[in-house]
């Protein structure tokens, strides 16, 4: 009989415990687990007559107000792209305190009334300036590219009417804007994998541009000062530098500290905390600077896997205490149809973020 190389066999074995050691992790968070065994949410979703998910929070005239997407099933298959997040309009969701019932105020932007845009409306935000509401949006250009989107409204919960054009310069997704204690806005926004911003180097697009290798350097989220007129970007869109706790960009195999999507901005005695999600390892982290462009440095986890694969959120500060607004998936057990969710933040003594574990 021939006897199989020694080394072939230990590398199958390798692969074999690997292997089962990732499954388990990846059940131990797991919706699809058996629910006896399941552990139970820490926070029940906010509404459930609809999927919502990317929630961005802000308190406008004493009340919360909710802009998170509005997640549909398309049919379309699921893919990296997140091809089978196809949604088409905004609700604005608003609540008076915390645990208040929630109202949903309606459409508040459809698709079809966005005259540059195709498809694919993702995680949107909101400001308000000027006795004005502003929304801002990702979608799909005629050429599918992603950019950002702003309309305007009266009234916080809209209807929003939506600008003829995206706001020149603007690229990839997820916009979080960021009102700094002089009264001066930011735009911070990108997304990596099917949100493009790979695609974007010294603010040129290359349609051909892959993802990055494991041995190269991260790609970087984005920030821009907004005009006043708040339609309009006032500079050059800048890279925030993001680096760990040597003053070190990540590289693309740090993928559980880089930079993904779902960039947000909140300031709490004094120092700016930017928090984003990680993507393929499912954390929402956070970085923290002394000006709204950074440096930033890592400094930890806000959030834990959700059961799902994306993870989004935002940070907001209502009567003196700190929330974070998430979602997961605990009503569909589908990635592409989640519900939003709430629960308190903790800032720590030395100014850290307590790590919030969802599932308990
Ligand atoms: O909701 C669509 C996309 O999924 C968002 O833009 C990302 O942040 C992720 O949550």
């Amino acid at each position: 009989m021939k006897i199989p190389n020694i080394s072939f066999v230990l590398a199958i074995a390798v692969f074999l415990l690997a292997y089962c050691t990732n499954k388990q992790k990846a059940e131990t968070a797991g919706i699809n687990q058996p629910e006896q065994v399941r552990p139970s949410p820490i926070s029940p979703p906010l509404v459930t007559h609809i999927y919502t998910a990317d929630p961005s929070a802000h308190v406008f005239n004493n009340r919360i107000y909710i802009y998170p997407s509005h997640d549909v099933e398309s049919g379309i298959p699921e893919d990296d792209l997140g091809s089978h997040f196809a949604m088409h309009d905004y609700h604005v969701l608003s609540m008076d305190s915390i645990n208040a019932p929630v109202t949903d105020h309606g459409v508040a932007l459809d698709l079809k009334d966005i005259p540059w845009a195709t498809r694919q409306l993702w995680a949107p935000d909101a400001a308000y300036a000027n006795n004005t509401y502003y929304l801002y949006f990702p979608a799909k250009d005629k050429n599918d590219v992603f950019r950002i989107g702003v309309a305007t409204s009266s009234k916080p919960e809209g209807p929003f009417t939506a600008e003829r054009e995206p706001i020149p310069g603007s690229y990839s997704i997820d916009p979080a804007v960021f009102r700094d204690d002089d009264g001066t806005f930011y735009m911070y926004f990108g997304g990596i994998w099917g949100g493009q911003l790979q695609r974007w180097n010294n603010n040129q697009y290359n349609p051909q541009a892959k993802n990055r290798e494991p041995g190269q350097q991260a790609v970087l989220p984005r920030v821009a000062k907004l005009a006043a007129n708040m339609k309009s970007f006032a500079e050059e869109v800048r890279e925030l530098q993001l680096t760990d706790e040597n003053g070190n960009l990540f590289t693309e195999k740090d993928n559980d500290k880089r930079f993904f999507e779902a960039p947000w901005m909140h300031k709490f005695n004094g120092k700016y905390y930017f928090s984003y999600s990680t993507g393929d390892t499912h954390r929402i982290c956070y970085a923290v600077g002394n000006s709204p462009y950074g440096p930033f440095t890592y400094k930890g986890i806000v959030l834990e896997p959700v059961w799902g694969w994306t993870n989004h959120h935002s940070i907001v500060q209502f009567k003196g205490r700190w929330y974070l607004f998430y979602h997961d998936t605990q009503l569909s057990g589908k990635t592409h149809l989640r519900n939003i969710k709430v629960t308190e933040l903790t800032h720590l003594p030395d100014g850290t973020i307590q790590t919030i574990t969802p599932y308990q």
